[in-house]
Parts: structure tokens; sequence; C-alpha cells
């Protein structure tokens, strides 16, 4: 078996210009691997760790040289001369280096960087698609994996902290039905997203592009968004209920204050029950497949009655809430919350934890949705990820821009190698 024979970590930027970590590493057999991490603008309190320098001087303290010396200096001497192949292994040692529960000494982003292109490596080493090789992984965590295309998440229209405009709420989504084939899944997002921006020009909503590549529009109300991108698929052979469905990512933590929820569709700040009756009520107009953190991150008994409410007719979506830990995945399968997750695996910090998340959702018979983050490079990890866990669906951010459809256009090479 080969061995790790050099591990090394830089700063780059990320796509909102913005540093994070890249790490390469080679074995004593010649093959090469390089991967970098993400990074959440909209993050969830309860996340492990992202290491910044906090040095004003460069990058308004966004800096990772920390990061960076941590994986060259602590990470790197520690696994050299390790077999790759031994994931969970490798993973254990850095989260006992670390030693802290929220991997805040070593920081999230140096111990992922590492996981993920041991991951990358070890797939090499053995000649194997990385797809493949977290499969292997997965199966050997008996999780319930079997390898597909997972069904795209597409991110049309952006607000809250993700967009300039003017919109409350963080993503509306179009969501192909998930009998299609990933091809034509992904032609109807990147047709109907093209229409979506021709109609916000010709209504003058201003509009740019979010961080997730999605557009930006300065519009009346939250509910707005799904009207114009109701009448843009009409504009499309696809119909809305049969091709095509929405979605929601309310990310309410964004606009929750004092127990208080504003957005700008309603004149004054709604409980969690008026809240409730405003999602009931977009939802019977428009009949969505998922709300994603429909309240605020830690208000479990808000989520609680509106799983009671909602959970039979559509996914229940825990992002912010749940921020794939373990403990709080438990908390929320044990008080019924939640039906579906999003998982971010620089949430967590390994793969090995990020595999164990998986494990228990489908134990519970969740629905796994792998997902990008808000600043993301061109690593296509994700998508070999996902399609290696068997994922019901991605999340990956608009149909355009480079770090965006560098994972979606990785899948569908992985579909034709799958076929
Ligand atoms: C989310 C994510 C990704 P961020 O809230 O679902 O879309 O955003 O990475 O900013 O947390
Ligand atoms: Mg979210």
């Amino acid at each position: 078996m080969a061995k790790i024979k050099r591990i090394w970590a830089r700063e780059i930027l990320d796509s909102r210009g913005i540093p994070t970590v890249e790490v390469a590493c080679q074995l004593d057999s010649g093959h090469f691997g390089v991967s970098s991490v993400p990074s959440g603008t909209s993050t969830g309190t309860h996340e492990a760790l992202e290491l910044r320098d906090k040095d004003e001087s460069r990058y308004h303290g966004l800096g990772v040289l920390k990061a960076v010396e941590n994986i060259n200096k602590v990470f790197a001497p520690a696994v050299i001369g390790m077999d790759p192949t031994l994931q969970e292994v490798i993973d254990n040692k850095l989260i006992s280096i670390d030693g802290t529960e929220n991997k805040r000494k070593y920081g999230a982003n140096a111990i992922l960087a590492v996981s993920e292109v041991v991951s990358k490596v070890g797939a090499i080493s053995q000649g194997l698609t990385l797809y493949s090789w977290i499969n292997n992984l997965a199966q050997r965590k008996q999780i319930k994996a079997q390898m597909k295309v997972p069904t795209p998440i597409f991110v049309m229209i952006e607000g809250g902290l993700h967009g300039a405009g003017n919109l409350d709420f963080q993503e509306f989504h179009l969501i192909p039905a998930s009998s299609k084939k990933y091809s034509d899944a992904l032609r109807s997002g990147a047709e109907i997203f093209l229409v979506i921006g021709k109609n916000l020009q010709r209504r003058g909503a201003t509009h740019s592009f979010g961080q997730e590549g999605g557009y930006t529009p300065n519009l009346f109300t939250n509910a707005d968004a799904f009207e114009v991108i109701v009448d843009s698929i009409k504009q499309t052979p696809y119909d809305l209920g049969r091709d095509v469905f929405l979605g929601l990512d309310a990310a309410a933590s964004f606009f929750f204050k004092n127990g208080g929820y504003t957005i700008k569709d309603k004149s004054a700040p709604m409980d969690d029950n008026a809240l409730l009756e405003f999602y009931k009520s977009l939802n019977d107009q428009y009949h969505l497949e998922i709300i994603e953190d429909a309240f605020a991150q830690d208000e479990w008994k808000s989520w609680k009655i509106f799983y009671n409410l909602l959970g039979e007719q559509l996914l229940i979506v825990g992002d912010d809430l749940l921020t794939a830990n373990l403990t709080r995945v438990q908390k929320a399968i044990d008080e019924k919350t939640c039906n579906a997750i999003l998982v971010k695996p620089n949430q967590v910090g390994t793969v090995t934890e990020t595999l164990d998340v998986i494990k228990k959702a489908k134990d519970a018979n969740w629905k796994i949705i792998a997902s990008h983050r808000g600043g993301e490079t061109n690593d296509w990890f994700i998508a070999d990820f996902a399609v290696g866990v068997g994922a019901d669906y991605v999340k990956f951010g608009a149909p355009a821009r480079g770090e965006r459809v560098a994972k979606y256009n990785r899948l569908s090479s992985i579909e034709i190698e799958l076929q």
C-alpha cells in the first residue's frame, strides 16, 4: 500500500474573495491530490470552528495562515507515513490531536482540508473514483448507500445574507422532478434560470447575482420571488408540479430578533404561530417540496409544531438547526422536528464524522441533501461525496458561476460513468 509522503497547505481565495485553505498531498507511489475547503456566510452558531487569523492588517482579519501553519506543522508530520486508505484512523488522529469538541484549537478548516485530501489520494492509490471510494467507506459504516446521481436543488433567487437585493428569505429553489434523468434535470434548471433573469430585467427589478449565483432582485415581497419563478416556468415547456417543483431556504435565524420574525411581506414582526401560518399559505399556493430553516436555530418548540403540521406534506430540512452535529441530529430525531438534513462536511470537520451523521439521519429515514457553502472553490469533492453516500438531493447553487457549475458538471460526468 502507498504511504503519505508529503502534505502541504496554502492560503487561496474562495468565490467571495475571502481566504480559505488548500492542501496538497503526495504519496510515495507518486500519486497526488489537492483539496480546498468551502466556507459559510450564514453559518449556524453550532458549527465546528473555522479558524481565522483575526489579524486586521491582512484580509480584514479573515486570513487563514494559522490554519495553514497548523496543517504544515502539526497535522502533516502526524500523518506522513500513514496509509491514506485508513480514512477513519487518520480522521480519528486529527480529531484527537485537536482534542476540542468543536475543533477550535487547530480549526475545522485545517482538519477538513486534510481529511478530504486523504480521501482523494486514498481513492487514487486504489485506482478508484472518489465517489466509489466514498461509497466503500459508507458501506463499511453500514450506511444504506446506493450510488446514484442525486436530484439537484437549484438556487434561483437569493436574499438574506446572500443577496444584495431586498429579500429576507435566503434562497428560492427550483427542484426538478426526482424521476428525471440528471442531464434533463440540469437542462431544465439552466433553461428556466435564464428566463427568470429576463423576466426580472423586464420588471425593472434591479438585480445582480448573489453569493451562490442566483439573482438578487428588489421585489415588493418575498412571495413575489415565487411569482417570478412561476411566471418564468410558464414561459418554458416545463410544468410546475410535474416537471419542476419549488423550495425555500428561509434561513430564519437571519430575520429573528427578540422572539419575532420580521419579513417585508408583513407590516409587523410575526411570532412563531404567525410565521407558521405564513408558511402554510405559501405551501397551499405553491406546493413546496422543501422548506429549510423555517425557524431560528434554537427554537426547537416552533420546529416541532411546524413538523407536526407539515411534516407529512413536505421535506422539513434542518441546516442551521442541526449543523450536521450528531447530538443535535439525535435531539431532532427524538423530538421529531425534521425529516431531512442539509449535510455540509465543514460544519463537522472530517469525512468520517460526516458519514456518521449521514448514517444516523438515514437510519431515521430522513432525506439527505449534500450541500455546498456560500463561499466555494472549484473543488468538486462534494459532488463525489453526494453520489458516494447515496444522497437524495444536492444543493450546489444556481446553474451558473464557475464554482457552482464545477460541481453540477462533475455530476454530469458521473452520470455518464454510472450508465
Ligand atoms: C445554506 C448555505 C448554502 P451558507 O444556508 O444552506 O446554501 O449557506 O454556506 O452561507 O451557510
Ligand atoms: Mg441553509
